[in-house]
């Protein structure tokens, strides 16, 4: 029988206040951190009893980002007091970043998803309370598998879309539900990068690792990794610093990594390929590049000579605001310090913010060439990983239905590079599903993704209101929990079990696994459980054989490697390595093996096979006068942390930073509240003012304007940057001919006023 809820809070009767009045005086448990919990009651239990439980480490990795860092959880009588880094792993290396240590506060979050609820409000819209009503999880399977096959029966399979990472398990629920649509972020986010680098070097995907603790050059073209607390790559860059390698930052904001820097460049937003190009002219021109690595691994650099050539040091100056001399002195010393590297992560310069980023990215790939850092140590480094078993061969899973290859509601289709990596694009999904273009879209089922984290939040509003049906898996009641009609809480990773080969840094191969380190809370299943419930009651039985679970799948990766999971639960590391000399490729997986710096497969695609200059998108007018930058801060997680009081303090809320001599201009002061609007949107945050930020420029941090009133810490704090971000079209990206869909997340311009 469904069972009425008042709230989502339902269950947590002490406060907080009360709560953490209560830890103090439970003298041994002040360690626990003073969090409320729902473990209060056992708390108490534990401080009364008579044997002392044993305490005992946990093996695990931590799933706030996707660096996957592997964790040792100190436990005690099922209560997690504590995480750890793991010396034995690369990534790690036996610590974790302010985000992983708390992330014991997301597992003891008491606004957390606690049991299936369905909604019984038909009308949705931000504010609007769904008034729901707690089921079982036999209702809520009935419900969504109900619901998705009568949608798949009446409308087709391609009406419904699955709205998350195309991980294993997703990317096969969509794929034997039939719909082409498995929608993920990733045009948002490193997508430039990847496009590139398949394009260029890899033939498939991009690498994650850089040797930066041999690198004896570090230039940077915004990357700030160190900046976000990037565990591994903030601590390779300060070992690097140690070894005395010199470090030069671009940006038009005085990043973390400026700070450590030894030279600081403001160059203007957008304009960091015109930097690139006159750095290869220079290189070029002055034969300092690597003719050995040039020659044996390269191909058209002949091509590129000649392209190069109109460049100039004189011509970047102008577009650069960088004098001409500097840049010269850069490529000088870029090109003659070695091993150097161009450090690129995510959404650095190159990554998706500017219509030029891929043709930025392009021009990394071809400096960090010239320079001979592709795969070679102190350079880029191709990941060592591990053979593992493929899914669909394992589970004999039958083909997939015809109806996968269709048409795309984000018309992904319609760029050949990026199809093939099945990386999609939020901002054409929501112009796809409000334009129903090339067909309306009647439900989603979203796992892992909140509102908050698409551009142009209104729009996507607008969109998610024309379906008919919407589930959701998650672990908070975010803003996407309020446009759902039924909640099926996931559990977090702390309580769930993986395989994890380490990615961020693979010089040799080397898998963790993950495993709950506490008995899950609530009434929350994993994602596998839920996908293959909904699959099967959908009457999807043979994508979804006797057998087929996350369990056997955990078992089926490790015991290729010639072990199990049990073992590696037992391993005194709860690492599995396979330790060996690093070997440097000799060939790559392009079509010619060699580094294709004149890109075939670009030209054969109908793109420029060479980086040739083309603008930014959106300029400064008069209307909205300054560039805007979106990042975000070391002590955030995307808009999932926000909710942790410990973080709160740290950070309260987010800002628009701000030149001091710009807001004095416009008379603004430090701390005030000001109003920062696009041609998309405003929102209002506070004013920071500094100096380490260009006049033309206003940055605000990503992950705050939560409106959900059951995030009790999060609500009402700051302003969402994604209110400013206009969607980029499908015309828009074909006219360009931008071969990654990149979403020009920092391509537009705002004003500022009290
Ligand atoms: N703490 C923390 N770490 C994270 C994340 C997180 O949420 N929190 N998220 C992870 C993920 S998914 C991502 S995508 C990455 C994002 O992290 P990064 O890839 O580091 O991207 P941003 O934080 O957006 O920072 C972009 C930098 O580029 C600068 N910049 C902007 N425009 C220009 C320009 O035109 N030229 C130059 N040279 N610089 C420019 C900005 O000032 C900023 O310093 O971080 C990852 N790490
Ligand atoms: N406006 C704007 N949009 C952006 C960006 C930006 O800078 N500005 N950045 C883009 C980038 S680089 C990225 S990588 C993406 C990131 O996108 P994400 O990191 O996926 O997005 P978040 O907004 O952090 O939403 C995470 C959601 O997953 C839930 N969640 C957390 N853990 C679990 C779990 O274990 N299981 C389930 N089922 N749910 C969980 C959280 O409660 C939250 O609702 O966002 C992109 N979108
Ligand atoms: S870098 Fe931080 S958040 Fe990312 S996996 Fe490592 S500890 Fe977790
Ligand atoms: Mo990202």
């Amino acid at each position: 029988m469904a069972e009425e809820v008042k709230s989502i809070f339902d269950g947590i009767e002490v406060s907080r206040r009360t709560f953490t009045k209560a830890t103090a005086a439970l003298g041994a448990f002040v360690a626990f951190g003073g969090y409320p919990t729902k473990h209060f009651d056992r708390l108490i239990e534990t401080a009364g009893a008579q044997e002392e439980p044993e305490e005992k480490i946990v093996h695990t990795f931590c799933g706030i980002c996707s660096a996957n860092c592997a964790v040792k959880a100190r436990v005690k009588d099922d209560m997690l007091l504590e995480l750890s880094g793991n010396s034995e792993d690369q990534i790690s290396g036996g610590v974790l970043c302010v985000k992983g240590y708390a992330g014991r506060n997301l597992l003891y979050d008491p606004d957390r998803l606690k049991y299936p609820m369905k909604r019984t409000n038909p009308n949705k819209g931000v504010g609007e309370d769904p008034k729901w009503v707690r089921i079982t999880w036999d209702e809520a399977f009935e419900l969504v598998a109900g619901k998705l096959k009568e949608i798949k029966d009446r409308d087709g399979p391609q009406a419904i879309a699955v709205v998350s990472r195309p991980k294993t398990w997703q990317k096969h629920f969509a794929k034997s539900i039939g719909t082409p649509n498995l929608i993920a972020h990733n045009n948002t986010c490193y997508i430039t990068h990847e496009i590139v680098w398949r394009a260029t070097v890899t033939g498939k995907g991009r690498p994650w690792t850089t040797d930066y603790s041999k690198s004896k050059f570090i230039l940077s073209f915004g990357w700030d990794q160190p900046g976000k607390a990037k565990n591994v790559q903030a601590r390779d860059f300060i070992e690097a610093k140690r070894n005395g390698a010199k470090v030069v930052v671009l940006d038009p904001r005085f990043s973390v990594t400026a700070s450590k820097a030894d030279e600081w460049i403001p160059i203007k937003p957008g304009t960091d390929l015109a930097f690139t190009l006159a750095m290869i002219n220079v290189i070029v021109n002055e034969e300092l590049y690597d003719k050995e690595f040039v020659e044996e691994y390269t191909l058209g650099f002949d091509k590129l000579d000649d392209f190069i050539q109109e460049y100039t040091p004189e011509w970047a100056s102008g577009i650069t605001d960088v004098p001409a001399d500097t840049i010269a002195r850069v490529a000088r010393e870029f090109a003659t310090t070695r091993p150097a590297v161009v450090a690129t992560h995510k959404r650095d310069a190159g990554g998706p913010n500017y219509a030029n980023s891929w043709r930025l990215s392009h021009a990394e790939v071809i400096l960090n060439a010239l320079v001979g850092a592709i795969d070679r140590e102190g350079g880029v480094i191709f990941e060592r990983t591990p053979k593992l078993p493929k899914f669909g061969e394992y589970f004999e899973i039958p083909s997939y239905p015809e109806s996968v290859k269709g048409e795309r509601i984000d018309g992904l289709e319609k760029f050949p590079i990026l199809y093939k990596t099945g990386k999609a694009s939020f901002p054409t999904f929501v112009e796809g599903v409000l334009e129903e273009r090339p067909y309306p879209i009647k439900a989603a089922l979203f796992w892992k993704y909140n509102v908050l984290a698409f551009t142009y939040t209104s729009k996507l509003i607008e969109a998610l209101k024309k379906l008919e049906f919407i589930a959701v898996i998650d672990i908070l009641p975010t803003e996407i929990i309020e446009m759902a009609d039924v909640i099926l809480p996931d559990r977090t990773y702390l309580e769930g079990s993986g395989v994890g080969v380490r990615k961020y840094f693979a010089k040799y191969p080397q898998v963790a696994i993950k495993q709950p380190v506490v008995k899950p809370l609530y009434e929350t299943k994993g994602t596998s459980t839920i996908l293959i419930e909904i699959g099967k009651r959908m009457g999807l039985y043979e994508y979804f054989p006797e057998g087929t679970s996350g369990k056997s799948w955990n078992e089926a990766q490790l015991n290729a490697l010639g072990t199990s999971f049990d073992e590696m639960k037992k391993s005194p590391t709860g690492i599995w390595s396979d330790k060996k000399p690093f070997v440097p490729k000799e060939e790559f997986g392009t079509p010619s093996k060699k580094i294709e710096l004149h890109s075939q497969v670009f030209e054969e695609n109908g793109y420029d096979p060479l980086p040739a200059w083309a603008p930014k998108r959106d300029l400064p007018s008069n209307e909205y006068p300054y560039y805007l930058i979106v990042t975000r801060k070391p002590f955030e997680k995307m808009t999932q942390s926000q909710n942790d009081p410990i973080l709160r303090e740290i950070y309260p809320e987010n800002r628009a930073l701000m030149n001091r001599t710009t807001a004095q201009s416009l008379g603004i002061r430090n701390g005030e509240y000001v109003y920062v609007e696009s041609r998309a949107g405003k929102i209002r945050v506070k004013a920071e003012l500094t100096e380490g930020i260009r006049p033309d420029c206003v940055c605000v941090d990503h992950g705050f304007g939560h409106w959900s009133k059951e995030l009790s810490v999060a609500y009402g704090v700051g302003g969402n940057d994604g209110d400013l971000i206009p969607l980029v079209t499908l015309d828009e990206a074909l006219e360009r001919k931008d071969p990654s869909l990149g979403a020009c997340m920092s391509d537009v311009c705002v004003k500022v006023y009290t």
